[in-house]
């Protein structure tokens, strides 16, 4: 293990729970003013807590946990950062870092309260789109260095196949550079000058193409990191092997090639959109549930072998072998669960028809929150039980996971709760983004607050026991990076599990490590989704919306 790259790691780690505290507090505050239960007192506006909430829990936490993460796992599988590339990796973390304090900031005076979509024509400070665009061009730098690390591992390691963990990261952070260029162009050339008042119109249309170029990849860059865990990590903490090495490779691939030509799903109810563009790209998010599935069943293979190598029988005795009590497993496993609705409701989301009934309502918000908000965040908050003491040199003690346990039960009920909310409210026709929870006694709208988990209530509880679990998590962080007990000798100390992959496996065919063929054909697919309809909409511009100024 490489302090140097430890304490990068740990870095990112940091600022990413910063952000937890502040975004839980905003979350908790926005879902007691939308349950009714609290008023803000004048100098707070909704949408500013809104804004904060999404920004710094989706945008902040998430990238810099996944920096951390990658950053640790590459030093880890493929050894210590190069002293060039851990330089990169610094000067990634310090371009993204003042981004991040200068949006903050803007959001926090009220200057930004345009929500973490930042559409067009809700205006925000320059200062706010000069951060972001910070954050993205750290976030490449950062990125940067881990493939640099990576090519010089294959440099060294010429004809092998490369760890799992590296060759994950690598597809990851493609990912991540070819969907942040639609949201660099966006802000660089759209946003900024408008905001600056050098622009005095916006093509809103244009604006929401390019962010949902980036937004629906966005959502697979979260993903992906939790997937490397489920893939590789899960397996050796059960005590069983990675299934299949070129199943989990090609599952990455098939993300890089369908996640990003799909953003009109986002889009099905926006006119100005030919159909037929949108039919085509809905095609294509039926081809991007293909590597889930796949990830589903690896992962109940993984299960089910490991349960019989430990002597379970019938159909489902493997179930009862899983290690349910170890934090490490049951986080993620609790992920997983929620990850099956989040799922389906995904495809929900993807059927147009369906998508109408849904579309802006709250449904969506309860989508996110049981995809982003918990089979991600549980599996990052698994993680980071033995990330922590393994990079600070620490133990995960008996208590600790204790703790951890009764930490994931909170977050998971808490979900529970405010989801299914969420979820009925939405099909009910419940609006989201909006702060009015009694739309002022409107007889329809009251009829939706009928049931026990259709009532806005049910979200502000589920909200408050969430936020009571954040905030565990927050001081079990620090706890296990300041103050857990230290392991003295190599036995004592916290392992990074890393699975081996089953003996049968070693098959992999080397096409999948060819990136140029996988970038070629992301290239062309997104060539093919997107070129007509956005020359449409640049040649066939209307004149634009004139801002609507909220600093
Ligand atoms: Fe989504 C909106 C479609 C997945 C996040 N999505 C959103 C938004 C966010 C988001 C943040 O088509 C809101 C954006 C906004 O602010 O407006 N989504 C999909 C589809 C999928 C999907 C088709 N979404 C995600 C993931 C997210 C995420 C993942 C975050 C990480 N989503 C949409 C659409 C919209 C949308 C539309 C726009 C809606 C609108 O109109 O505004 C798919 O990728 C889902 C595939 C997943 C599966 C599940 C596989 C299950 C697994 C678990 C196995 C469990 C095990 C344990 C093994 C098919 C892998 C079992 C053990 C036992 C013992 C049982």
């Amino acid at each position: 293990k490489s302090p140097k790259d430890s304490k990068l790691s740990m870095s990112y780690l940091t600022v990413g729970f910063i952000a937890v505290f502040i975004g839980a507090i905003c979350g908790l505050l926005q879902g007691l003013v939308r349950g009714g239960v609290i008023e803000l007192p004048s100098f707070i506006n909704y949408y500013q807590l809104l804004t904060a909430h999404g920004v710094l829990l989706a945008l902040v936490f998430t990238t810099y946990f996944i920096y951390g993460l990658l950053f640790a796992g590459v030093s880890k599988t493929m050894g210590a950062l190069s002293d060039k590339a851990r330089s990169i990796g610094w000067i990634g973390f310090w371009v993204m870092t003042i981004g991040t304090i200068c949006s903050t900031i803007m959001i926090i005076l009220g200057e930004a309260s345009v929500l973490y979509t930042f559409y067009a024509p809700l205006k925000a400070h320059p200062l706010y789109y000069i951060g972001l665009a910070l954050v993205v061009v750290g976030s490449w730098i950062g990125g940067a260095a881990m493939l640099m690390h990576y090519s010089g591992w294959r440099k060294k390691n010429s004809g092998k196949l490369s760890p799992l963990f590296g060759y994950m990261t690598t597809a990851t952070i493609i990912l991540w550079i070819v969907c942040t260029i639609g949201v660099a162009i966006s802000v660089l050339f759209q946003f900024i000058p408008w905001s600056f008042g050098w622009a005095d119109r916006i093509n809103v249309l244009l604006s929401r193409t390019l962010f949902w170029y980036f937004g629906h990849p966005l959502v697979y860059f979260w993903l992906l990191p939790a997937y490397i865990i489920w893939y590789v990590c899960i397996p050796k903490i059960i005590g069983g092997k990675v299934f299949s090495d070129s199943l989990a490779r090609l599952s990455f691939v098939l993300f890089i090639l369908f996640s990003i030509p799909v953003g009109f799903h986002h889009q099905l109810t926006e006119s100005g959109i030919p159909e037929g563009w949108k039919f085509l790209q809905v095609v294509l998010t039926f081809m991007v549930i293909t590597p889930s599935l796949m990830t589903a069943f690896s992962l109940f293979a993984t299960f089910e072998t490991t349960g019989r190598e430990k002597g379970a029988r019938g159909l489902f005795g493997w179930l009862k072998k899983l290690p349910y009590n170890d934090v490490r497993f049951f986080a993620p496993f609790m992920g997983m669960l929620f990850f099956i609705p989040g799922g389906a409701g995904g495809i929900v989301n993807a059927s147009h028809q369906m998508n109408t009934v849904i579309h802006n309502t709250l449904w969506v918000v309860g989508h996110f929150h049981i995809t982003v908000g918990t089979p991600v965040v549980l599996t990052f908050f698994g993680v980071t039980y033995w990330l922590v003491p393994y990079l600070t040199g620490r133990k995960l003690t008996p208590a600790l996971n204790r703790a951890g346990m009764i930490q994931t039960i909170l977050w998971s009920v808490g979900m529970f709760f405010m989801s299914t909310a969420m979820h009925i409210l939405g099909l009910f026709g419940a609006p989201r983004r909006t702060a009015y929870s009694t739309y002022q006694d409107n007889p329809t709208a009251l009829e939706w607050f009928h049931g026990f988990f259709a009532h806005y209530t049910t979200v502000a509880l589920g909200g408050t026991i969430l936020f009571i679990a954040a905030m565990m998590m927050v001081y079990l962080f620090f706890h296990l990076a300041f103050f857990a007990p230290k392991a003295e000798n190599d036995i004592e100390a916290t392992e990074f599990p890393i699975g081996e992959v089953a003996e049968h496996a070693y098959t992999t065919p080397r096409i999948l490590e060819n990136w140029k063929v996988w970038i070629g054909i992301v290239v062309v697919l997104i060539l093919i989704a997107y070129t007509i309809p956005v020359t449409d909409m640049i040649t066939h511009a209307p004149a634009g919306s004139p801002p609507i100024r909220t600093w």
